[in-house]
């Protein structure tokens, strides 16, 4: 009886020991080009540095890929609000996901974005409901820098997170302000350390990203790519 006790407490620790190494293998990050959106719709374009010249603003430094999105505008005027772009993003495994953007926000009139994430998020077009729990007031800076998808409200600033299950979801970034700029985005459920984990598209991520994929699962210290079943086109 007493090695029979002692075998079931062993098979419980055994299983702890796998459950957590699972559950490190389980962080994931999905490193996006804006640039190779499944869908962008006009007046949002792709655009290199030398673009922002012909709208009136200073030249970016090269962003990842050499390229971004945007919807042009010159700087410190109003306008924006029609255009999006679209990511089918494969999720593998159900959890809590955060959003960091590597973006441009020049002023107070070219620094925010929409941003619904369906199916967390209902399917509905905020450039037309003005609904601000979607909308994300972009960090400024004239320089390439990360800031986390938040939710702008009248009563503050909060960080977004959406619950999502394995499976294809749709994220679209909806212009509100022009010359916003997006280069790239890092999606994880590892939302702790997310910040400092963040990091721009490599080769095996645009890959993954053209081939319809969703991203990365990463191992506690090297990084393991998945390749994920290809992804149904929705259009
Ligand atoms: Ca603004
Ligand atoms: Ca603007
Ligand atoms: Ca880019």
């Amino acid at each position: 009886m007493i090695k029979y006790i002692f075998f079931l407490g062993m098979l419980a620790i055994i299983s702890i020991v796998l459950i957590s190494a699972t559950m490190a293998a389980d962080d994931v990050e999905i490193v996006l080009e804006a640039e190779l959106a499944n869908e962008i719709k006009g007046p949002m374009v792709i655009a290199v540095p030398e673009d922002v010249k012909a709208a009136g603003g200073i030249v970016p430094l090269e962003p990842s890929n050499g390229q971004f999105v945007w919807a042009p505008g010159a700087p410190v005027t109003g306008g924006g609000g029609s255009g999006y772009m679209k990511f089918i993003v494969d999720i593998p495994v159900d959890d809590t996901y955060a959003i960091w953007g590597h973006v441009i926000a020049w002023d107070g009139n070219s620094d925010s974005l929409w941003v619904t994430w369906e199916p967390a998020d209902p399917k509905e077009n905020p450039q037309t409901t003005n609904n601000f729990d979607f909308r994300w007031n972009v960090a400024g800076g004239g320089d390439w820098h990360w800031d986390r998808v938040n939710q702008w409200l009248d009563a503050g600033t909060f960080e977004r997170e959406w619950e999502l299950e394995k499976g294809e979801t749709i994220l679209t970034m909806w212009s509100r302000e022009d010359a916003t700029m997006l280069d790239a985005l890092y999606i994880t459920n590892d939302i702790a350390n997310g910040q400092g984990n963040v990091r721009l598209p490599d080769d095996d991520d645009r890959k993954l990203q053209e081939q319809g994929g969703g991203g990365q699962a990463v191992e506690a210290a090297d990084k393991l790519s998945i390749t994920w079943g290809s992804v149904k086109s929705l259009y």
